[in-house]
């Protein structure tokens, strides 16, 4: 049996002085979902607090703009997951007949990447911050992981 979590949430805000936040946090790009991440060239990921219909809460979010190329990447630092962890999120995503980005949530265990969140019908769909992303992380109870984000706009 993996031990519960005792208690002990890992928050991140992205309000930080600093960008990519520290302690392990990484920006990449890839030409693909399962090409090799590399580092990163013109638009992506960045800290933002332009336009706070953008922002969720506090002065600053994490964004990647419509000018970003190929797959982006916002990875985490290393996490123990324990027997009843979750990822919760809030995410203010649009996907419409004008464009289809696509949104995905990767989990890095044991070496290999694992889609466990993929935005990519072609269809209409709207979470301007409307309810929080929760993914289940039962399946990597006991690992140590990392998490990414990534966006592949049009
Ligand atoms: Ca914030």
């Amino acid at each position: 049996m993996v031990p519960e979590n005792p208690g002990v949430a890992q928050v991140e805000g992205f309000e930080m002085s600093t960008w990519p936040p520290q302690g392990g946090w990484e920006v990449k790009q890839s030409t693909s979902l399962t090409d090799p991440l590399t580092d990163p060239t013109g638009d992506t990921w960045n800290q933002y607090n332009e336009d706070m219909q953008y922002v969720y809460d506090g002065a600053f979010s994490a964004l990647s703009p419509s000018s970003a190329m190929d797959f982006n990447w916002l990875i985490t630092p290393e996490v123990q997951l324990y027997g009843n962890d979750e990822l919760s999120f809030m995410i203010n995503y649009s996907s419409d007949a004008s464009g289809y980005s696509k949104f995905y949530v990767l989990v890095e265990a044991d070496g290999v990447w694992n889609t466990v969140l993929e935005y990519t019908d072609e269809t209409t769909m709207y979470n301007n911050y409307d309810e929080q992303v929760t993914v289940n992380l039962n399946e990597f109870a006991g690992k140590v992981v990392r998490l990414a984000f990534v966006l592949k706009l049009v």
